[in-house]
């Protein structure tokens, strides 16, 4: 593990919000254990090991009842770790998989099998070195075939330079994280409504409304994150999707407690049905019913 790497947190409190029966958890990763699923050579960080049996502790104590499981740099493509987790989860997790550009189909039907529904593109600097596009492209047209999507990783400064690219997927897109908005400059600013557009304006993209522990600039206070949860999960609530994001890796500021990531659900979601949806429904439709 790096010096400064902070580990997830210990004793997470039991949330207040009780999440509807059937919820999801739709962003959250398994790192190692080193010795049996060693990390990356070229990976940007190295993690403290977060086993499935501890993933899947925390789903039951938070009142979940099903992961989605997301491949994370430090595991490149080398995605055995991940596989390991869907089939011990079987029903109760789905995966988003990192995949070299080689790769062959009858590789990716396998990973189909274990519970693998998508593909990440990670576009964040820090975290992985830069891929062309028309690599990126050529494994969209592989997963065409698997009727997989695509889920997109990258800073709000980097949307307008991304935006033709993610027109030429032409497939189902998950933009993380909101597409990492910059807190500071409001859900008014012109970075924010260019993601709101592309969300209004192309009915394939969906977002995960996750990491308020990122993009706060109060941390442990997420109230300055949740206009902007909101206001997605409100004007595209059949788009939206909602995950912890542990064991919440390169956290700088402070170790996250994820039972208060669970609380700021009711205020993200007002309404049992846009929890319904969140939670539930789009999830279910976009990883359990394809
Ligand atoms: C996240 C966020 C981060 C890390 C990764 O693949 C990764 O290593 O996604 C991050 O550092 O922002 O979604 O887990």
């Amino acid at each position: 593990m790096d010096p400064d790497y902070l580990p997830f947190h210990a004793n997470p409190s039991k949330p207040t919000f009780r999440a509807p029966v059937g919820a999801v958890d739709a962003h959250c990763h398994v790192f190692g254990p080193a010795d049996k699923f060693p990390y990356h050579p070229k990976r940007k960080y190295t993690p403290c090991d977060a086993s499935k049996q501890q993933l899947f502790a925390l789903r039951d104590y938070l009142g979940f009842s099903r992961n989605v499981i997301v491949q994370a740099s430090c595991h490149g493509t080398d995605n055995a770790a991940l596989i390991d987790a869907l089939q011990t989860a079987g029903s109760l997790a789905r995966g988003v998989a990192v995949v070299d550009p080689e790769i062959s189909m009858q590789a990716l039907e396998a990973m189909h099998i274990a519970g693998v529904r998508a593909v990440r593109f990670n576009f964040v600097k820090r975290l992985v070195d830069s891929t062309p596009r028309e690599v990126f492209l050529g494994i969209a047209e592989k997963i065409r075939k698997l009727d997989w999507h695509i889920v997109v990783y990258f800073e709000a400064p980097d949307l307008e330079d991304l935006i033709p690219f993610l027109k030429q997927l032409n497939t189902t897109i998950v933009v993380d994280h909101m597409g990492r908005p910059d807190i500071a400059k409001g859900v008014e600013h012109e970075e924010f409504q260019r993601f709101i557009n592309l969300m209004a304006e192309n009915e394939n993209i969906w977002t995960k409304v996750s990491c308020p522990e990122r993009l706060t600039l109060t941390p442990p206070d997420y109230s300055d994150v949740v206009p902007f949860a909101r206001t997605l999960v409100e004007r595209f609530p059949d788009r939206v999707l909602w995950g912890t994001d542990w064991p919440h890796p390169n956290m700088k500021s402070h170790t996250p407690d994820d039972g208060q990531l669970v609380d700021v659900i009711p205020l993200i979601a007002p309404t049992e049905e846009l929890q319904r949806k969140l939670l539930i429904d789009n999830p279910m439709r976009l990883y359990w019913e394809s």
